[in-house]
Parts: structure tokens; sequence; C-alpha cells
């Protein structure tokens, strides 16, 4: 039976990547950090399987990374998915993501070369962050298309992205000066019920999820509210703000205009574990190469329940806007599906009403 440690086991893609290794018959070691609540919820389903064990550890703490190493040191493959992970949160927390996703990554890395682990297969999660305003064009007959790929010169443009940056060139400076089995998957945007709620797309269909709940239990069309409201909320017809009891906030968010190249995270996980299956260590983009606006996020969300007004329900709020932008992330994973024989299985359509779905369960 395989060994797999996965460091950030309670997050988006450790649930996943724990599922899809567990159904391949992997012992799972999953390293948990104390927190003051349960952050297992994730991988609740999971906790009874005799092949998941979890380990308490900090990616932070080098003596502790050691430590479970030292205990699984027969383990075939090492994933690390732990992070600071949110983007507008590393410019509040610079220190702190440094830290967690910068140097946590070499960490992992000492440890594997202190402890000779030229055995064991390492995974790093690299970012299309990594490419900040940067973008390649193809030109064509007639239009011009941007995108990136491996080759693709990263300009950082958050704290959280240049540490990604810093453990991505660590990973490959560990395979190219040690003899390591790295690699770095360069994923792009993915996404799914399992998605955080202070991301953009689950923040969205968590909202309707709740709007619509309210507007049942209250015995209101989702309609009603539309055309009443200030800037903050919305109230039924009829009624006005003052009625506390009928008022409901209004969705707030920051920059509509970024685009995004969106992908099923369930896919994403999968290219990880084919990047580990390869007998040479490499980077590669994992993408849907196609792109999308927050706006057709939006779109597509809420008239996925029949609300085909959605600029009624959303309030642009300056809170959420970020000192620097990402503007356009577009991938192109050519390398992939040809080494790896990797594609995306789910469309933006798909995600999108799959997430509303699930958010109005
Ligand atoms: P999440 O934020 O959902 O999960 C992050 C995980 O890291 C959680 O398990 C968290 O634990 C853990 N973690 C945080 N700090 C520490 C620490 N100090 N020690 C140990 N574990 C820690 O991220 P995702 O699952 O979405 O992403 C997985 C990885 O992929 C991350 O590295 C992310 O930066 C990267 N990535 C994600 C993309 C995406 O679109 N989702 C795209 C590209 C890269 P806890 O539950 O205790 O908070
Ligand atoms: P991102 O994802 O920064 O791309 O990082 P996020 O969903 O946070 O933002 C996407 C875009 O939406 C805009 N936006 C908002 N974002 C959030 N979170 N909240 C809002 O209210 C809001 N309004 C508009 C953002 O400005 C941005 O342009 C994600 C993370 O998973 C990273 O860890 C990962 O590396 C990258 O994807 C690839």
């Amino acid at each position: 039976m395989k060994k797999a440690i996965i460091f950030g086991i309670t997050g988006q893609d450790g649930s996943h990547l724990t599922d899809l290794l567990l159904e391949k018959d992997y012992e799972v070691i999953g390293v948990t950090r104390r927190v003051s609540v349960d952050t297992t919820s994730r991988i609740s389903t999971l906790l009874e399987n005799k092949n998941l064990k979890l380990e308490s550890g900090d990616i932070t703490d080098a003596h502790s990374v050691i430590n479970i190493l030292k205990n699984h040191q027969d383990a075939a493959e090492v994933y690390n998915l732990a992070a600071q992970s949110h983007v507008a949160v590393s410019f509040k927390q610079p220190a702190l993501t440094w830290d967690i996703t910068g140097k946590g990554c070499l960490n992992i890395l000492q440890a594997m070369v202190d402890l000779d682990m030229k055995k064991s297969r390492f995974y790093q999660a690299s970012s299309s962050e990594m490419y900040g305003k940067n973008y390649d064009v193809e030109v064509g007959m007639t239009s011009e298309s941007k995108y990136q790929d491996e080759d693709t010169k990263f300009i950082p443009q958050s704290p959280y992205a240049i540490a990604k940056c810093a453990a991505h060139y660590m990973t490959r400076l560990y395979r190219e000066g040690y003899g390591l089995h790295t690699s770095a998957g360069i994923l792009f945007n993915h996404e799914g019920p399992r998605r955080g709620e202070n991301f953009v797309t689950r923040k969205i269909t968590k909202w309707i999820g709740d709007y619509i709940k309210w507007c049942n239990t209250k015995g209101i069309m989702p309609e009603d509210s539309i055309a009443c409201g200030t800037e903050e909320e919305l109230y039924v017809a009829g009624r006005t703000s003052r009625d506390q009891d009928l008022q409901f906030p209004k969705l707030r968010l920051g920059n509509l205009d970024a685009y995004r190249d969106w992908g099923y995270a369930g896919d994403y996980c999968e290219a990880m574990w084919m990047m580990l299956q390869q007998d040479q260590p490499d980077d590669y983009v994992i993408c849907t190469g196609e792109t999308h606006t927050v706006r057709e996020f939006l779109q597509i969300a809420f008239s996925s329940v029949g609300l085909n007004k959605w600029d009624k329900f959303v309030t642009v709020d300056p809170e959420f806007y970020r000192p620097a932008e990402v503007d356009y992330l577009r991938g192109d994973c050519s390398k992939a599906k040809e080494k790896l024989g990797w594609n995306p299985k789910h469309s933006f359509e798909d995600l999108v009403k799959m997430m509303v779905m699930s958010d109005l369960s």
C-alpha cells in the first residue's frame, strides 16, 4: 500500500485529494494544526476510514515538519497544499503569509533532504497568481489572445503571490540541486461546493442560497424585493427598510471586472496526483483555457435560480478592493494535456450551477 502525506488536508483541495487517494487505496497521513475549533468538516465523512490518519503539526514549525516526516519516511508522495491562501488577506498579514505560504514549503523540502527522502515524490501547490499582471500574446490571422503557460514570466502582485514564487523556485532548486523528485502544479483558480466562503465564487453562491432560503422562510417571491432596497439592503414591496424582519443585506463585492480561468477543484486534484506518477519531475500549468469576469459568474449564478437582474442584488464596496489586482488570467495547459493526458471535465457553466445547487440545499 502506497503512503501519502498531505499538508493542508483540511482545505478544499486537501479534501478532494484525500478522496482520490483513498479511492486509489493509499494510506493517507493528513497534517492538521491545532486550533480552537474543529477544522475537519470537509473530511468528516472520511475520518472513520482506517487508511486515513491525522497528525498534528504546523508547516511554519520546522521541528514539527521534520518529526512528521521522520515518522513517515516511507511515504511515496508528499503533497504541500498548506497555505494562507487568501490574496486579500495577504496584504493585511504579509509576514504570516510569508511564513506559511513561502517558508513552510522550504521547511518540508529541507526536512526531506535532511532525512534523505530521495524515494519520496513532492508536490508543491503553485499558483497562477504568480503571473500577476503578466501574460503572453498569441497573434492569430484576425485576432490576438492573451494567455499564460509554463514559460510566461512571473510578475507577482501580492505578498501571497511573492511567497508562492519563492516556494516555486525553491521546489525547482531542490529538484535540480539535491536530486529530489519535486513537481509544481501552477494551478489556475479552481472552485466547487467545498470552496472557502470568502473566495468570490463561493461568496456569491452562498449568498444566493441564503437569500432564497430566507425568501422561502418568509413566504415571499425572490423577485419581490428587487424593486426595493437601499445601497445596503433589500426589502419587500410594500414594506420599508425599517421593518427589520424583512430586510436582507445585499451581496457586497469588490472588483467585478477581473478575469479568471475558473475550473472544478476535483479535476485539478487529479492533475496533482498525475504529476507525481511521472518518472521525471516537472512543472505544469493546470487550467481550462477559458476566462470569464466576476460579472459573468454573477450573471450565470443568479439566472440559474431565475433571477435575471443580478445587479439589483449586488453592491460594490471598496472595502473589497485590493492594493494591487491581477486583472487577467487565462491559462494554456497544452503541456499537461500532452504529457499527463489531463483534461478538465467540467465547463464553467456546470461549475457555477453545481455551486449554486449545493448552496441551495
Ligand atoms: P484552502 O485555504 O482551502 O486550504 C489551505 C490549507 O492549508 C488548510 O488545510 C489549512 O488548514 C492549511 N494551513 C494553513 N496554514 C497552515 C499551517 N501553518 N500549517 C499547516 N497547515 C496550514 O486552500 P485550497 O485548498 O483552495 O488550496 C490548496 C493549495 O493550493 C494552497 O496552497 C493554495 O494557495 C493553492 N492554490 C489554490 C488555488 C485555488 O484556486 N483553490 C489555485 C492555485 C493554488 P486550516 O484548515 O487549519 O486553516
Ligand atoms: P483569487 O480568488 O484572488 O484569484 O485567488 P478570489 O476568489 O479571492 O478573487 C477572485 C477575483 O474576484 C475579485 N473579487 C472578490 N474577491 C473576494 N475574495 N471577495 C470579494 O468580495 C470580491 N469581489 C471581487 C477579486 O478582486 C479577484 O480579482 C484564488 C485563491 O484560491 C488563491 O489561493 C489561488 O492561488 C488563486 O485563486 C489562483
